[in-house]
């Protein structure tokens, strides 16, 4: 059976719900300009995987992988949250919560903002809350395959939320060329030897982002909010990639309700209640409006 398309009972269960999680993927950046993985001109149909998104690939070549990452970051520091960012940054706003979601425990806890994204764009969106409203949906925004703008040092793993870009000099030079490790970016923290500090460690960054492979960040807060989530919206993913392709099952599983927002059919959600078929940049505004 097609699930329900009809925005009045998906904002009666809005209304009645008590916990709300929001899981988004690559296609909720698309109206800003940043490729998604899948699609036709994806990520992963120009690039290969294990070249430029394992652990092997970095070690093997890790001139290659910063600059696939060096370009990324570049493009999203030059793009903008689009209005489906701003829908979903407006339900941090507790007068907006109050309005269409009365019944959650407490409409000045936002819901939890899971993000496969590392694209940051999210983040910025929440930029137009009040500035206690932007506090508190930061700590309810989670990167689960981390962040284009966050290093961690491969030898010390200090790690560093940073927008500056080149982050070396070497990245900054556009043509393609096979740049020496020891110019690739180096990390700048400190390293202790009991009480003694030395200056900067020196060790080879690598992007703070979750490989295949790699145990996504924030698991067990997820694990924990989605056991309580009575409704999960799932905007602009495939849900091909795992743990997250696992959420929506996991809240039907125990009685909760699924919302998808994707430009067309997607794994698993014929399993939805709800599925709006769509640009999301202009369903989400439409629908939660
Ligand atoms: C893990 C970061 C263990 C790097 C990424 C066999 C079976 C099941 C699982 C596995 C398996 N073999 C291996 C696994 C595990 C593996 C996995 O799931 N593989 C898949 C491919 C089978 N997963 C992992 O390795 C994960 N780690 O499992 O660790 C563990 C787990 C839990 C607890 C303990 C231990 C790590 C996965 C993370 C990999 N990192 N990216 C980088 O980005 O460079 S993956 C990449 O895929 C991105 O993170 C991305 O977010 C994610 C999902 O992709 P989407 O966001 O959905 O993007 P996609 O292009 O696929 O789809 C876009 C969608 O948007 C489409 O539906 C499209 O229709 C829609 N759309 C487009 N435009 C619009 C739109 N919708 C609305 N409006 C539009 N305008
Ligand atoms: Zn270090």
């Amino acid at each position: 059976m097609l699930p329900s398309s009809d925005i009045e009972s998906f904002r009666g269960a809005l209304a009645s719900a008590k916990s709300i999680v929001i899981l988004a993927g690559a296609g909720l950046s698309a109206a800003s300009g940043i490729p998604t993985y899948r699609d036709a001109d994806g990520l992963w149909r120009t690039n290969s995987i294990e070249e430029v998104a394992s652990i092997e690939g970095f070690k093997n070549n890790p001139s290659r992988v910063w600059q696939f990452y060096h370009q990324r970051r570049e493009l999203c520091l030059g793009s903008q949250p689009n209005p489906a960012h701003q829908a979903l940054a407006s339900l941090a706003d507790p007068s907006v919560l109050s309005r269409i979601a009365p019944s959650l425990k407490d409409t000045s806890l936002p819901p939890l903002l899971i993000t496969q994204n590392i694209d940051d764009l999210s983040r910025r969106a929440l930029d137009i809350l009040p500035a206690s409203a932007k506090k508190a949906a930061e700590e309810r925004f989670l990167e689960m395959h981390g962040s284009l703008f966050v290093t961690r040092c491969t030898s010390c793993q200090h790690s560093q939320r940073t927008y500056t870009s080149p982050l070396c000099t070497a990245l900054g030079n556009s043509e393609e060329r096979d740049i020496p490790v020891d110019q690739l970016p180096r990390c700048g923290g400190e390293t202790w030897a009991g009480s003694n500090r030395y200056g900067r460690c020196g060790g080879l960054l690598r992007p703070a982002v979750i490989w295949f492979g790699e145990v996504p960040d924030h698991m067990g807060e997820i694990a924990r909010v989605l056991n309580w989530c009575d409704l999960l919206l799932v905007v602009g993913t495939s849900s091909r990639v795992y743990p997250a392709a696992g959420f929506a099952s996991s809240v039907k599983m125990h009685g909760g309700k699924v919302a998808v927002f994707n430009l067309e059919r997607s794994n698993g959600d014929d399993d939805a209640d709800f599925l709006f078929l769509g640009p999301c940049v202009e369903t989400l505004p439409h629908v939660l409006g």
